[in-house]
C-alpha cells in the first residue's frame, strides 16, 4: 500500500509536467500500461495473504482507474489546445484588401504623340501615316535634297537597298499625300524615324512629328500663330517664343524656334547651355521646288511645314533628363506615367 501512495504521487507529478500528447501517452505506457507500474503491482498482489488480496486489489484498481481518467482529461485539454493553436496560425484575414491586376499604360512617347495629334486635330489638321522604308526618291529628292546636297550626309541615312532607306524623317508621308489628295491641304504626320546616329542625346530611332498646310492663303504669320499656340498648349504656360532664321533645303524661308527654358525660366542653367533658350522645333514656308515636284501649283497654292522630335518635347515637359528612358521599357520608369 505504501508503493501504491508513492506511485501514485509520482504518476500525479509526472502527470502535471507532461506538456504535450507525446509525453501524455509515453507516461501512460509507462503506468497503465501491460508492462507498467500498475500491472507490477497487481501481479505482486500474490504476495499478500489471501485475505488482504480483494480490498488491495481494489484499492489498487481505484487508484488506477483515477490515473487513467485524469490522463484523459490532460488529453483532451492538451489536444484542444493544439487545435486552437493551429487555428491560429492558419487564420486568414479575409477582411485584408486583395493584390488586384496591375493595368498597363500608353508609353510617355504615345501619350506625347497623343498629346500633340489632340491639339493639331482641334484645330482641322488630319493624322497621317505612312511607310518606314522608303524610297530615295520620297526621302530626299521629292524634298529639295538631291544626290551629293550636302543635307543627306546630316541625315545619317540607313540604307536597305540602292535606292531604299530607312525614312530619315516622315516627310516622305506629307509627299505622298500631296500627290493623293488636292490641296488644300492640312495634316500631320507623327512615326518612328532612323537616323545611324547613336550618343547620350541620340537614339538610332526616334519619333517625329512634322505638319503640312497647304491653302491660297498660307502666310509666315499664320505659321507663327499656330506654332506659338501649339507650344502654348503643348507646355501649359505663356512662356516667350523666338523665331531664328535657319536652313532646310525643303522650305524657304526657314526658321527654327525657341522657347524660354522650362527648367529655369529663363535666367540661364545647365539644360539650356546658360542661354536661356531651348530649341523646340524646325519650321518654314514650303519650297517651290517641292511644290512644283509634286505637281501643285505654286502661283495659286503657297503651303508652310514644321517638324519636331517627339523625345525632345517629352524630356522638356516630363523632366527626364536622360533619353535612354524612353527605349529601357523599365516599368519603374513607366509607371510613373500611368
Ligand atoms: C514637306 C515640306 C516641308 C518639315 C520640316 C523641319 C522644318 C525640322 C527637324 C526638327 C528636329 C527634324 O526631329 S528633327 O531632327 N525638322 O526642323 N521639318 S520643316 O518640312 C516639310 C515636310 C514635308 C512636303
Amino acid at each position: 500500500m505504501d508503493n501504491l501512495e508513492q506511485l501514485a504521487i509520482a504518476a500525479r507529478q509526472a502527470l502535471a509536467a507532461a506538456q504535450d500528447i507525446t509525453a501524455l501517452e509515453e507516461l501512460r505506457v509507462q503506468y497503465l500500461g501491460k508492462k507498467g507500474n500498475f500491472t507490477e503491482l497487481l501481479k505482486g498482489l500474490g504476495q499478500l495473504p489471501p485475505e488482504q488480496r480483494p480490498a488491495a486489489g481494489a484499492e489498487i484498481n481505484k487508484v488506477k482507474e483515477l490515473l487513467q481518467a485524469e490522463i484523459t482529461a490532460r488529453r483532451e485539454t492538451l489536444e484542444g489546445a493544439a487545435v486552437t493553436a493551429r487555428l491560429a496560425a492558419e487564420t486568414i484575414d479575409v477582411t485584408l484588401p486583395g493584390r488586384g491586376q496591375q493595368l498597363g499604360g500608353l508609353h510617355p512617347i504615345n501619350q506625347t504623340i497623343e498629346r500633340i495629334s489632340s491639339f493639331f486635330e482641334s484645330i482641322g489638321f488630319d493624322t497621317v501615316e505612312g511607310p518606314e522604308i522608303e524610297t530615295d526618291y520620297y526621302n530626299f529628292e521629292a524634298l529639295n535634297i538631291p544626290a551629293h546636297h550636302p543635307a543627306r550626309a546630316m541625315h545619317d541615312t540607313f540604307y536597305v537597298s540602292n535606292n531604299q532607306v530607312l525614312r530619315t524623317h516622315t516627310s516622305p508621308v506629307q509627299v505622298r499625300v500631296m500627290e493623293n489628295r488636292e490641296p488644300p491641304l492640312k495634316i500631320i504626320c507623327p512615326g518612328r524615324v532612323y537616323r545611324c546616329d547613336s550618343d547620350l542625346t541620340h537614339s538610332p530611332m526616334f519619333h517625329q512629328v512634322e505638319g503640312l498646310l497647304i491653302s491660297e492663303h498660307a502666310t509666315f504669320a499664320e505659321l507663327r500663330g499656330v506654332i506659338q499656340e501649339f507650344l502654348q498648349v503643348f507646355f501649359e504656360r505663356d512662356s516667350e517664343v523666338r523665331f531664328r532664321p535657319s536652313y532646310f533645303p525643303f522650305t524657304e524661308p526657314s526658321a527654327e524656334v525657341d522657347i524660354q527654358c522650362v527648367i529655369c525660366g529663363g535666367s540661364g542653367c545647365r539644360v539650356c547651355k546658360q542661354t536661356g533658350w531651348l530649341e523646340v522645333l524646325g519650321c518654314g514656308m514650303v519650297h517651290p521646288r517641292v511644290l512644283e515636284l509634286s505637281k501643285i501649283d505654286g502661283e495659286r497654292f503657297r503651303g508652310f511645314a514644321f517638324g519636331f522630335g517627339v523625345e525632345r518635347l517629352a524630356m522638356l515637359r516630363y523632366g527626364v533628363n536622360d533619353l535612354r528612358l524612353f527605349f529601357e521599357n523599365d516599368l519603374r520608369f513607366l509607371a510613373q506615367f500611368h
